[in-house]
């Protein structure tokens, strides 16, 4: 019989004591939020949720339909549990403390609602990412400060992404599990668990119209790439640029490769965001084998300072990304 995500997520409880029961919900609730989304989604011009809005968030980006709308079911969704304390989201300035008029729980929700808000209207695919931290006991009101916690705290993390098929990707620290939108049937089904990304890999991601803002150790790691089997990597690399990181991310997942969103002259502190972009993504890499660098700092121990705190990203198989590290940072490799 399928195994369906309350069953995985009761038995992983039961055998391994780590999805206490506030956590489960909190993870159901997500996922529930995430069917919701991907409906949506799916509807497209059908269901009026395409185009652009007339409001921008907090990075200066015009918002689109169904960045506002999926927002807004994450945090309908997750608000009256009793499950969390507060949420934080790449389309909201500040946090959302859960209302008074709702208990308030142990943990906090971060995510980016819709990451690739550029391929919502071509019909490419788009997911959302999220991220689950534990409330500081020191804490009695919750505040931003709260948030600002080093991704190695993350108790839980993932991603759903809304292509062909709708997948929702989780990991609670505990390895890799992936599950399928059962569209008949209503519910994500585990399709696949202990998900181990390749070692090493022939594909790169980047956005190649950058080039000429790259520092030059990042020009020279993607040229030696580009070099093919006769140059210093000794292997013909192939590239993919979905736009959508989690399409990217998931692509590397299952078939290995590495992603690089650089530090760039026009954007010194690079484009992605830590604490519901580079945190949760990485969690569930290192937890499948890989590894997410900034060039110099294993992502998870970036000190975060501010909520939309952006990071330079290098993230995939574990011997590239060292690889890439390794030239970024004038080492032979
Ligand atoms: P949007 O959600 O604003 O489209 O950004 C997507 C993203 O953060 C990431 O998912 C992509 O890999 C990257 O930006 C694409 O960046 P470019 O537009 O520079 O290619």
């Amino acid at each position: 019989m399928a195994t369906s995500l309350s069953r995985y997520l009761v038995e992983q409880q039961r055998a391994k004591q780590n999805i206490p029961p506030e956590l489960r919900l909190l993870l159901e609730v997500v996922a529930r939020a995430c069917k919701s989304i991907s409906h949506a989604v799916n509807k497209g011009a059908l269901g009026g949720v395409l185009g652009t809005a007339t409001t921008e968030n907090i990075q200066g980006e015009v918002q689109k339909k169904l960045d506002i709308i999926a927002n807004e079911v994450l945090i309908e969704a997750n608000e009256w549990g009793g499950h969390l304390a507060a949420m934080a989201s790449e389309e909201m300035d500040s946090i959302y403390v859960v209302p008074n008029r709702y208990p308030q729980g142990e943990y906090l929700l971060l995510f980016d609602p819709l990451d690739g808000s550029s391929n919502i209207d071509v019909n490419v695919s788009i997911g959302t990412i999220f991220s689950v931290l534990r409330k500081p006991e020191t804490s009695e009101k919750v505040s931003e400060s709260d948030f600002l916690q080093p991704g190695h705290a993350q108790v839980a993390a993932g991603y759903c992404v809304y292509g062909p098929q709708t997948t929702l990707v989780l990991t609670v620290g505990d390895g890799v599990a992936m599950f399928t939108l059962d569209r008949e049937q209503g519910s994500f089904v585990l399709t696949q668990e202990n998900i181990r990304i390749p070692e090493d890999t022939r594909e790169f991601a980047i956005n190649m119209s950058n080039m000429r803002h790259w520092d030059k150790p990042v020009a020279d790691y993607i040229a030696e790439c580009l070099a093919g089997k006769t140059g210093p990597r000794g292997k013909d690399y192939n590239m993919r640029w979905v736009a959508s990181m989690v399409a990217d991310v998931h692509r590397m997942l299952i078939g290995g490769g590495i992603y690089l969103y650089p530090a760039e002259s026009d954007k010194p502190e690079g484009k992605l965001r830590l604490l519901y972009e580079a945190n949760p993504l990485t969690f569930v890499v290192e937890q499948a084998g890989g590894k997410a660098s900034t060039g110099t700092t294993r992502i998870l121990d970036v000190e975060a300072r501010k909520l939309h705190q952006r990071v330079p990203l290098i993230i995939g198989s574990r011997l590239d990304v060292e690889q890439a590290e390794a030239s970024i940072q004038g080492r032979a490799s």
